[in-house]
């Protein structure tokens, strides 16, 4: 535990400088004023944090000081710190999938490059280390190279993969590997999908049919949508979100690439804007650079 927390801190470094580093700093003796309080909210605005989370947390913080209950720069951050967590704990926890209840299919989503094959490669030698008989479904098939960067993943983590030629059609790859995994009694399957422009309505309908024919394949399957969000993107995630959720529903977020971002804000305005939760954390490229998302530890890696 202690380790991994070690790593969460580490990882997010960029993000902590970038946001509480940059209020400690404002903060320093000054006398708690309305000036003070308004370069905290700058702050947290350029930190990605969302106008929403920001808005909540700079009244929070002028009822405190209003109150006299908030006079010096530890009780600033305290009540930060406590506010902060209790946005991202506010958000339920997203189930596990397949505890021997029958076939889950989580059908990985997102634009282009933002960490979906990488992903899929870490989910799987999660699941397969925990028990679960994981099947990979090689749902880009955009081009011959993401076909072999998932085979390599499936490799790497000794799970089944079906695929295809490049070209092929994605539902029906996706429709093979539904059956497949229902032949085979697996747990979980992991569709990789193609990210072109979430803009380009073909896509959607794509990512559509591919649902559509995962429910025909396995009917009596649990089928998820997971959207994966990099975590450099700021508030632009919010609309992904809405465009993938309009066209294949979503039940979980996966943010990644927060140990290289000072973005990671973003964190928490996902938390205070959606309804969906945030599951897994991405941070870093290798195998075991996947945490499942803790609230708390979070927040207490944006602090310490
Ligand atoms: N630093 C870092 N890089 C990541 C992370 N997740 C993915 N990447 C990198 O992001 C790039 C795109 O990943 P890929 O899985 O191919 O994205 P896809 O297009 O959505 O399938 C690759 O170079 C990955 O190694 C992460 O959590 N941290
Ligand atoms: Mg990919």
């Amino acid at each position: 535990m202690f380790g991994s927390f070690e790593k969460l801190k580490k990882s997010l470094s960029k993000t902590r400088d970038n946001l509480m580093g940059k209020i400690a700093q404002v903060v320093g003796k000054r006398k708690i004023d309305d000036d003070l309080i308004d370069e905290i909210e700058e702050i947290l605005i350029q930190a990605d944090v969302g106008v929403k989370a920001t808005m909540r947390l700079i009244e929070n913080l002028r009822e405190a000081a209003r109150a006299n209950k908030t006079t010096d720069a530890d009780e600033v951050m305290a009540l930060l710190k406590a506010e902060i967590s209790a946005i991202l704990t506010r958000q339920d926890d997203g189930a596990l999938p397949g505890n021997g209840n029958g076939l889950t299919v989580w059908l990985i989503t997102g634009v282009n490059g933002v960490g979906k094959t990488t992903t899929i490669g870490k989910l799987a030698t999660r699941f397969a280390r925990e028990g679960r008989k994981v099947i990979i479904a090689a749902g880009d098939t955009f081009r011959a190279a993401a076909i072999d960067q998932i085979a390599i993943w499936a490799d790497r983590s000794g799970v089944d993969i079906i695929r295809s030629q490049e070209g092929a059609d994605p539902a029906s790859v996706a429709f093979d590997a539904a059956s497949a995994a229902t032949a085979r009694n697996a747990d979980i399957l992991l569709v990789d999908t193609a990210g072109r422009l979430h803009t380009k309505s073909n896509l959607m309908e794509e990512l559509k049919k591919i649902k559509r024919v995962v429910v025909k394949a396995a009917p009596n399957a649990r089928v998820l949508s997971k959207l994966i969000i990099d975590g450099n993107t700021g508030q632009n995630a919010i609309s992904q979100v809405a465009t993938f959720t309009e066209a294949v529903g979503c039940d979980g977020l996966i943010i990644t690439k927060l140990d290289g971002t000072a973005k990671g804000g973003v964190v928490i305005a996902v938390a205070e804007e959606l309804g969906v939760p945030v599951e897994y954390i991405g941070i870093g490229e290798q195998i075991d650079d996947l945490e499942k998302f803790d609230p708390k530890a979070f927040a207490e890696a944006l602090f310490d």
